[in-house]
């Protein structure tokens, strides 16, 4: 892992239904990124936001590229190519990338970014799967469907600025599932992804869990990325996020999950998204993502 961390916010919440995760970024920064950073060993320099249009200032009349439902696309793409370039460069610079979101559709643009002409396994702690497309998707919204992005799945097949050609479905896992639309549990099942549900949490343990996930994806030759929805957790720990879902993991179990992470020393790139300040109480939900980000990045207790 590199040493150095490279602080890049994409305040994007054109992928989700509600808006105030574009505060996402801010609400980081503010809970004391900078210090868990430095606490953790690390050196860091943050880069600042990249531009996202406000709503308000987009074109009326813009039409999404795909056919299907997906709502803002023009706009997801737009950033997620920007992202790709970022974290692309973070790496080429010898730095490690650390991602603020933003909602997850902006997975699509880190993914392909930490995987250019590399082969890398992907990590997703989140309560949904993320596997929709535009043809399956309930809601249309994109932060549904980033992870069938990256595997070119349905109509993001073929396109350059969803797919991330470096990641092998085989080394891609996801962990603490508990909510997930009919035929996108479908598409899980056939595809070679690996899925832990919560039941399989309460039977094994974050621990075990977190191992067997590490197995699998740490095979990929290059590193991990790992991509933390903070709706992975339960609403009670983090309450500011869009979508949450009851049966999350504890704080304890998040804790575990991440400092097992940095102990494997495979980590490549992280982001945390979802983290909506207007829904959060106290600036909690920010908090916890700082700290969950140190203990990916190394910060020990002793
Ligand atoms: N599965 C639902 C949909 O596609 C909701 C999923 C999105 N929520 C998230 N992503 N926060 O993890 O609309
Ligand atoms: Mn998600
Ligand atoms: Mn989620
Ligand atoms: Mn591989």
């Amino acid at each position: 892992m590199n040493e150095r961390v490279r602080v890049i916010g994409a305040p994007l919440d054109y992928g989700a239904d509600r808006r105030g995760v574009d505060m996402g970024p801010s609400a980081i920064r503010y809970a004391g990124l900078a210090g868990e950073l430095a606490a953790s060993g690390r050196t860091a320099v943050d880069r600042g936001d990249l531009s996202v249009p406000r709503a308000e200032e987009r074109d009326p009349d813009a039409e999404t590229p795909v056919r299907g439902s997906a709502k803002f696309l023009r706009e997801v793409r737009d950033v997620c190519e920007r992202l790709s370039e970022a974290v692309e460069d973070t790496l080429a610079a010898g730095e490690f990338p650390l991602v603020l979101g933003g909602d997850h559709s902006i997975a699509i643009g880190s993914i392909q970014g930490s995987s250019r002409n590399a082969d890398v396994g992907v990590i997703w702690f989140d309560a949904h799967g993320d596997f929709n497309t535009p043809e399956t998707s309930p809601s249309g919204n994109v932060h549904g469907m980033p992870m069938a992005a990256a595997l070119g799945h349905g109509s993001f097949a073929g396109t350059d600025w969803a797919n991330a050609p470096g990641v092998d479905p085989e080394n891609v896992v996801l962990v603490g599932l508990r909510s997930l639309d009919e035929k996108e549990r479908l598409a899980i099942r056939e595809s070679p992804v690996t899925a832990y549900t919560m039941s399989d949490i309460d039977e094994r343990g974050i621990t075990a869990v977190t191992e067997e996930a590490l197995e699998v994806a740490g095979s990929a030759a290059d590193g991990i990325h790992v991509s933390l929805d903070m709706d992975w957790l339960d609403p009670k720990e983090a309450p500011g996020v869009g979508t949450p879902v009851r049966g999350g993991v504890t704080y304890r179990e998040a804790h575990a999950a991440l400092e097992i992470v940095a102990n494997r020393k495979v980590l490549r790139s992280l982001e945390v998204v979802e983290v909506n300040p207007i829904l959060d109480s106290g600036n909690e939900t920010a908090s916890l993502a700082v700290e969950l980000a140190a203990s990916a990045l190394g910060k020990r207790i002793l």
